[in-house]
C-alpha cells in the first residue's frame, strides 16, 4: 500500500506580493504578537484534504482537471485575529465570486471523496502569524494588495527538519 500525503488546494501569493507581506507584518506587529509565517508559505487554502491516499489523490486531481472557470482579481485589505486558532490573517474584504465558487466546488468534490471539510464557513485568508494567544492590535485600515488570480495548486505539507514546508504538487490555470 502507498504512503498517504497531506494535501490541500490553495491560492499561490505571487513571491513580490509575499514579500511586501512579510515586511509589512513586520511593521505591523511585534515578536510576541506570534510565529511568523514564513514568506515561502503564504497562500490562501481553498479546500484542506487531509491525509489522502495516492489513488484519492488522483480522484482529486482527475476532478479538478475538469473545473472550467476564469481567473479573478483578488485584492488581501482586511485583518483580523482568531483567538481560538490563534491565527492573525490577511484576507479581501470583499471575497471575488470567482474565489468563493472555486473554493465551493473543491470543497464539495472533497467531501464526495470522503475528505472531512470543516462545518465552519469558508472565510478565505493567508494566515500570518500562529500561537497569537494574547490581544493584537490590528493595523489601521489602508494596507491592501492586488494580484491576478489564474491558476490554483495542489500542495503538499512538509515538516522536514523542524520545519514546515508547502510543496506545489500539481497546478491547473484558470482561463
Ligand atoms: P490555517 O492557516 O487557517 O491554519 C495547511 O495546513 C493549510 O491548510 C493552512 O492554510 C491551514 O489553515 C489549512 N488547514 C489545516 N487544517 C485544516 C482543517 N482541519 N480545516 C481547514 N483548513 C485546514
Amino acid at each position: 500500500m502507498s504512503e498517504s500525503k497531506r494535501l490541500f488546494f490553495a491560492l499561490e501569493i505571487p513571491g513580490d506580493i509575499q514579500q511586501h507581506i512579510v515586511r509589512w507584518r513586520a511593521e505591523q506587529f511585534p515578536v510576541e504578537a506570534g510565529r511568523p509565517i514564513a514568506a515561502a508559505n503564504l497562500h490562501i487554502t481553498l479546500a484542506f484534504l487531509g491525509d489522502v491516499s495516492e489513488e484519492k489523490q488522483r480522484v482529486l486531481a482527475a476532478q479538478a482537471s475538469r473545473i472550467a472557470q476564469p481567473g479573478f482579481q483578488l485584492r488581501l485589505d482586511d485583518a483580523g485575529h482568531w483567538p481560538r486558532s490563534r491565527v492573525v490573517w490577511l484576507g479581501p474584504r470583499q471575497a471575488p465570486r470567482g474565489l468563493l465558487q472555486l473554493a465551493n466546488l473543491l470543497r464539495a468534490q472533497a467531501a464526495r471523496s470522503g475528505c472531512a471539510q470543516s462545518p465552519q464557513p469558508f472565510h478565505p485568508h493567508v494566515t500570518l502569524l500562529r500561537n497569537a494567544q494574547h490581544r493584537v492590535a490590528l493595523p489601521p485600515p489602508g494596507f491592501g494588495w492586488t494580484f491576478p488570480v489564474d491558476a490554483f495548486v495542489l500542495y503538499e505539507s512538509l515538516f522536514e527538519q523542524g520545519r514546515t514546508r508547502y510543496k506545489p504538487v500539481d497546478r491547473w490555470l484558470l482561463k
